[in-house]
């Protein structure tokens, strides 16, 4: 088993590329959450001395017995047991810094309530790095969060200036999007293309050679750093737009008696027609949040992002849409207004991962609440601590009784493997609605459920 390297003051030097190659550096990963400790693990996998630096408590002490603080359960076998080697769990980013040769930055990038990108965590994040980088040790350090063009220069630059670091002297900055996907084992941090941004050639393309090690896949020098971060993000802002198409597609289609689903797998069949589903909203921490951090960059510097926004507002707007078709289809089947009782399967914002952030679920119920419809929900990804105040939580499915609507929220294997039969016998309303369009309505429809679907003409 290689001896890890005791040498302090690590950096970058000449032989980084080949240290890479061999897996000889200390890499820091700051930040362990969804893509963090994935990251982390990855690394070390790939033969790398990890240090892994979090702020809480609970998943420092979490990781130090040997179990997953989130709730990814691809993660659950994958957390190294206490005492492995070439893993050191620590809350102090000083003592990582001072170790490692790398510090890799995967701290959240969120939006505000007044939906501005929030950058605190990755200047507290920087400056927790560069006050610990010390002089003249070349310190690399790269950030993987999901900013826009000109964040790294304009968060971390300035820190360096007032701590007198240099670039190229005590540290260098680079950048390397994530692009991690939550509860996509085909697509973990070993099995993904990357791109590196760098203002040095030199150290981008030996940073290269690091990525290399971590993931199978391209691993690229694209140029300065505004070219990567800009990569990352305009990445969901086109996955944005086009669910914003067919979601925009959802609510006219119905009006021409038409089913949305039936145009879109019959436009499926051109050759680059690009196949996106709707659904009840747009849930997640990228998609419904990446695209605000190009609206921002786009107004600092005059240019109007107008396609880029009116997208957001149709995804921002798609729970309230449904939940007036929703009204519609309880109070037309007989359903006293105030009276209704929907049940959700699944809560999480995307099918098969145990996540509620931003999940259109939220804001789906707070506008049929509004109309006095009570709402339960059952979700086995999720406890019933992530579901807010106000929703039923129902533990097991088979106990679900008297609902006038059942919505299938998320696609959840087991959401969508039920017993849809022994349900419809203890419905008081046999009204289902497909939120994510992969039920088959007819069959539905002949089973005796009033078979309903985002983006299907209604069925009272
Ligand atoms: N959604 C739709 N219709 C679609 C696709 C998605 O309504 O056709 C909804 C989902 O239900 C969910 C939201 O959009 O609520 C986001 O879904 P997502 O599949 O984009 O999943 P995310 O948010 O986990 O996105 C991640 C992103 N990965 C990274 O940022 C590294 C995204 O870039 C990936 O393309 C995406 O995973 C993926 O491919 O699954």
């Amino acid at each position: 088993m290689k001896q890890e390297r005791s040498r302090k003051n690590m950096g970058w030097d000449a032989s980084f590329a080949t240290r890479a190659d061999s897996g000889d550096l200390n890499v820091g990963i700051i930040g362990l959450g969804y893509v963090g400790l994935p990251t982390a693990i990855g690394f070390r996998d790939a033969g790398f001395n990890v240090w892994g630096v979090d702020l809480s408590e609970r998943i420092v002490n979490a990781l130090h017995e040997g179990t997953n603080p989130l709730g990814d359960p691809d993660l659950d076998d994958m957390i190294p047991a206490p005492g492995s080697d070439r893993w050191h769990i620590t809350r102090s980013t000083a003592e990582a810094t001072a170790e490692c040769d790398v510090l890799i930055v995967t701290v959240p990038t969120p939006v505000s309530p007044d939906l501005k990108p929030d950058l605190s965590y990755v200047e507290s994040a920087g400056r927790a790095v560069f006050e610990a980088a010390g002089n003249g040790n070349r310190k690399v350090v790269i950030l993987e969060s999901t900013v826009y063009p000109g964040v790294t220069a304009s968060t971390w630059l300035p820190i360096l200036d007032e701590l007198g670091l240099e670039e190229g002297k005590d540290v260098e900055v680079a950048y390397c999007p994530e692009r991690f996907n939550p509860g996509d084992p085909n697509h973990g941090v070993r099995q993904v293309a990357r791109v590196i941004g760098c203002s040095n050639p030199e150290v981008g393309e030996s940073l290269v050679h690091l990525y290399r090690r971590l993931t199978s896949e391209d691993v690229r020098y694209v140029g300065k750093v505004e070219v990567a971060e800009a990569t990352k993000v305009i990445e969901n802002v086109q996955r944005d737009i086009n669910i914003a198409l067919v979601n925009e597609l959802a609510q006219i289609f119905p009006e021409l008696d038409l089913d949305v689903e039936d145009v879109l797998s019959s436009a499926a069949t051109k050759w680059n027609f690009h196949r996106y589903t709707p659904g009840i909203g747009v849930g997640g921490h990228c998609i419904p949040v990446d695209p605000y951090y190009m609206m921002q960059r786009a107004q600092e510097v005059g240019v109007p992002a107008e396609l880029i926004t009116a997208a957001r507002a149709v995804n921002r707007m798609m729970p309230k849409h449904v939940s007036g078709v929703l009204r519609d289809l309880l109070y037309q089947s007989g359903v006293a207004a105030g009276e209704g009782r929907v049940l959700f399967l699944g809560w999480s914002y995307k099918a098969g991962v145990g996540d509620a952030r931003e999940t259109p679920a939220e804001p789906l119920s707070e506008n049929l609440k509004d109309a006095g419809i009570s709402i339960s929900t059952w979700d086995p990804y999720l406890a019933a601590s992530d579901i807010p105040e106000g929703i039923e939580v129902i533990d097991d499915i088979s106990s679900a009784d008297g609902f006038d609507m059942v919505v299938l929220a998320t696609a959840h294997k087991e959401c969508v493997e039920i017993d849809w039969s022994a349900l419809l016998e203890r419905m008081r309303t046999p009204i289902l609605y497909d939120g994510r369009r992969v039920l088959d309505l007819d069959a539905m429809q002949a089973m005796g459920w009033k078979a309903n679907a985002v983006g299907s003409p209604a069925q009272y």
